[in-house]
């Protein structure tokens, strides 16, 4: 079967010079290299004796080279060694010089490609029975005078409008995208296209067919130029793409941007590997304005996976090349395994800055259960819960569906405004939409203690992100928005911390100082987005949460505990992301707390960090575009932590002190996913240690560190270091009574002393979040305690609904991919 689809496909490639795949696996090897770009890629493969396979999609000077197997290991030792040349050269402080002939000036970065994979899934579950009876039970909505009105002004006359309760919603009013008024001030979308990358579009059908955009449309699964639907499970993208661009006709209904164009470039229903991706991604990117994807790594609650090297530097492109050099809009659906404790920012797409990420609110205005939390959640769109789901074109010349919903229907709803604004300003920027959709967004369920005011006067959520997408204001903004100046950047060296994490409700902090010379010789003025970049060793990835807090005490929650996480690896590298921090002062001390939040055998190191804002720049005309983003390097160069440690326990009250050596000792668990309560109220700080500090000496190494631990003028009790930590976690209990606030503060002051001008960040240890943010003491993010606002509608069980228990990652017939972990920690994924 399989050799049946690669032959097929061989057939279909002849004609698409563009993509001269597919790659004959069984026999050859692959390898993605970026080149000089002095450097032909004949030359290139002639020199290596390797043959040349094709540019890869958009990427300039990334070409495909392939070998035969039996030649390919000491092919891959060649690049391997060509990499360590560099290295060293660049360490030797040499400058590579472009356009010198030696191979290790020319190959600037490569890799062996990994076979095809089945990595990315749909984030939309299938309903269940249970959902059809539910539906069943909603009462009929009969379409109101007002709703007949707009239909008959606008001249809709789609038999389903009257379901579009998305669009229009006659029995919740106000809980809708609050589009019709766009629509009725002209804003239909015309001249934008949205490319749906999914499992396929069903072009023949008699809603999509008007408004089928076949240029920017290719199916990556069958090497071919049409994005069919072939295998039974192919609907998804057809939904989504009806949300999008149903034509105002005479069938189902009618998309949000019903005069658009859609696109469908299917990846989904067959394993690929990254170059197709990559391809993907940036698939006729001058044509497509709007790529909308509905898919992720799995959701189940315990996979950390981000794009390879290749797709972040597509989306990089895309952004920066994408729509004339306007940039592509990448839209993301943020996942759907909140009730697995998962969270979006264990996702690289979900938290790539160049993406929006939208969550799902329900018809109800409730958070359904299935709809993941993150930082770097942007926004929030209507989708399934509260017994009803989203009802769009189905696969079929007629067919319509009634059951749409997970996160994977939310995006392409955002997706269908940002289309409508494009067809108003076409010459926003992909920066200028996720502004718009800060400014527009509208906060929901203002009073469930998720919300955190901004110093911009917006408000935040980690659920709802900055709220609800408004289709009429964003698109009335959008025609009078003034356009953003490009992307500058500022990015801390790397901060070395080695440290090993306390457990329990300490926290291991690290700051990290901006001044306002940095950010004016960076060219830095209006923040963004923030992004930090770590390296935790741990033996249960879990159980860790880490969180930034800004000089304004604005809390980023970037990771939090996952119950289902049992990986003994810690982070390696991974970049979280925080749109929490939009418009704040970026001047001033940024605090990252890491907490082993359980008390057990498992634990792990702190181990490296390093802080990137993005922003708008001062002078846009000297400012350049980001360079692509490369793999990480561990010889970056390093600024040495200055130590200063200071343990802080909670007051005798909450958090009993368990045997430190109790493996299975878990408090109870909030709602998993859920951003960390702030404990405010109910832990008090007391200081038990004074601050000490590795000094630069000759070797600092992360020992030098951990030997300061405790101060060595304390007793060890002849104890490891951890039960240490218990011994004076109890005292400190007791001292906790004696010692007020006074001398707490008297104490910080002191710590706080600069001792080395030259180090602008130090770590050490607190318990507790308010130590670091007297601003929130009162008003600021109230208290949210666990499962409160799942609670407030469990008996929604939306889990039944969209349970992920339901969805069999996505399989097609041909292929035999296992569903779990590969062996890299890199894991296959699901539907949204
Ligand atoms: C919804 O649209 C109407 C115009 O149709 C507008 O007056 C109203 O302000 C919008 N709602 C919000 C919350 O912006
Ligand atoms: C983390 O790294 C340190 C030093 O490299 C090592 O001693 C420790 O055992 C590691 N811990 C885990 C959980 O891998
Ligand atoms: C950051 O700067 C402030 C003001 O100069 C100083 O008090 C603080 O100690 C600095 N923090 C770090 C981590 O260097
Ligand atoms: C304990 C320790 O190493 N203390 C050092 C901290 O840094 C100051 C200034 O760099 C040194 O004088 C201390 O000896």
């Amino acid at each position: 079967m399989r050799l049946a689809g690669i032959a097929l496909a061989i057939g279909l490639a002849g004609a698409a010079s563009s993509n001269p795949h597919p790659r004959s696996l069984e026999s050859r090897e692959f390898f993605a290299l970026h080149i000089d770009a002095a450097s032909s890629p004949d030359h290139v493969a002639r020199t290596l004796g390797a043959r040349y396979e094709g540019q890869i999609g958009q990427l300039d000077d990334h070409y495909t080279f392939s070998l035969p197997r039996d030649q390919s290991q000491d092919f891959a030792a060649l690049l391997d060694s060509i990499k360590t040349n560099r290295k060293l050269r660049r360490r030797s402080g040499e400058n590579i010089a472009s356009g010198a002939d030696s191979l290790d000036s020319i190959i600037l970065w490569s890799e062996k490609l990994a076979a095809p994979r089945q990595r990315l899934h749909k984030r939309a579950p299938p309903p269940t029975d249970d959902f059809a009876r539910r539906l069943n039970a909603v009462p009929d909505k009969s379409p109101s005078a007002l709703q007949k009105d707009v239909a008959s002004t606008l001249g809709i006359t789609d038999p389903i409008f009257k379901d579009q309760w998305h669009l229009f919603n006659p029995s919740q009013p106000g809980h809708d995208l609050n589009v019709t008024g766009a629509w009725l001030e002209g804003a239909t979308g015309k001249g934008i296209v949205t490319a749906i990358v999914d499992d396929g579009l069903d072009f023949d059908s008699y809603d999509l067919k008007p408004n089928y955009f076949a240029e920017g449309s290719y199916d990556f699964n069958e090497n071919g130029p049409e994005p069919r639907p072939l295998l039974d499970d192919d609907r998804h993208g057809t939904r989504c793409s009806g949300e999008i661009g149903a034509a105002k006709n005479d069938v189902c209904g009618v998309g949000v941007a019903y005069d658009s164009k859609v696109a469908g470039i299917r990846i989904l229903s067959k394993p690929i590997d990254d170059v197709d991706e990559a391809k993907a991604i940036n698939y006729e990117f001058q044509k497509n304005d709007i790529y909308s994807c509905s898919w992720g790594p799995m959701d189940d609650g315990k996979t950390m996976d981000a794009p390879g090297v290749l797709i972040k530097r597509a989306m990089v492109n895309g952004v920066q090349k994408g729509r004339d050099g306007k940039g592509s809009i990448f839209v993301f659906a943020a996942g759907n395994g909140a009730q697995y404790g998962d969270n979006c920012n264990f996702d690289g797409y979900t938290n790539s800055i160049y993406s929006i990420t939208v969550g799902a609110i329900d018809r109800q205005g409730n958070h359904p259960s299935y709809s993941e939390s993150c930082s770097a959640q942007l926004v929030v769109a209507y989708s399934s819960g509260s017994g009803d789901a989203i009802h769009t074109t189905d696969v079929g010349h007629d067919r319509c569906y009634s059951n749409h919903g997970g996160t994977s229907a939310a995006g392409p709803l955002a997706a269908g405004t940002v289309a409508l604004a494009l067809s108003v300003r076409p010459e926003l920027t992909w920066r200028d939409i996720q502004y718009l959709m800060v400014e527009t967004a509208v906060p929901v369920s203002e009073d469930d203690g998720s919300w955190q005011t901004l110093p911009s006067g917006r408000k935040f959520s980690h659920d709802w992100g900055f709220g609800k997408v408004d289709a009429y204001s964003l698109v009335k903004q959008a025609r009078t928005w003034e356009l953003v100046k490009p992307q500058a950047w500022l990015t801390s060296p790397w901060l070395r911390v080695h440290h090993e994490i306390p457990q329990g409700s300490q926290g291991l902090i690290s700051k990290f100082n901006v001044t306002a010379d940095q950010l004016k010789s960076s060219n830095f003025d209006r923040l963004e987005h923030v992004t930090v970049t770590m390296n935790i060793n741990h033996s249960r990835r879990g159980d860790l949460s880490v969180e930034l807090r800004s000089p304004s005490g604005i809390i980023s929650h970037l990771s939090v505990a996952r119950q289902n996480d049992d990986a003994n690896i810690g982070y390696i590298d991974w970049t979280f992301m925080s749109v929490a921090h939009w418009g704040e002062p970026a001047v001033g001390e940024w605090t990252i707390v890491v907490k082993d939040t359980e008390v057990n055998g498992f634990t792990g190191d702190f181990v490296d960090w390093r802080f990137n804002l993005w922003g708008e720049a001062v002078d846009g005309a000297k400012q350049e575009l980001h360079p692509l983003p490369d793999e990480h390097d561990d010889d970056h160069p390093y600024e040495e932590a200055h130590v200063a440690t200071t343990t802080v326990q909670p007051a005798p009250s909450k958090t009993p002190v368990s045997n430190p050596d109790d493996h299975h000792d878990r408090p109870i668990n909030s709602k998993p996913g859920e951003p960390t309560p702030t404990q405010a109220a109910d832990e008090e700080l007391d200081v038990v240690n004074d601050g000490t500090n590795a000094s630069d000496t000759a070797s600092p190494t992360s020992t030098a560190v951990s030997d300061n631990y405790l101060s060595s003028y304390l007793p060890t009790f002849g104890a490891s270091k951890r039960t240490q930590v218990w011994i004076y976690a109890s005292l400190a209990m007791i001292i906790v009574f004696f010692i007020g606030l006074g001398v707490f503060f008297q104490l910080q002051r002191q710590k706080r002393r600069r001792t080395s001008p030259q180090d602008d960040y130090e770590f050490e240890m607190i318990d507790d979040e308010d130590e670091m943010h007297p601003m929130t003491g009162g008003g600021g993010r109230t208290q949210r305690r666990g499962g409160e606002l799942y609670n407030a509608f469990a008996g929604e069980s939306d889990e039944e609904m969209f349970s992920d228990e339901e969805e069999k990652p996505y399989h097609d017939g041909l292929t035999n991919i296992p569903e779990n972990d590969d062996e890299d920690g890199h894991l296959l994924s699901e539907k949204r």
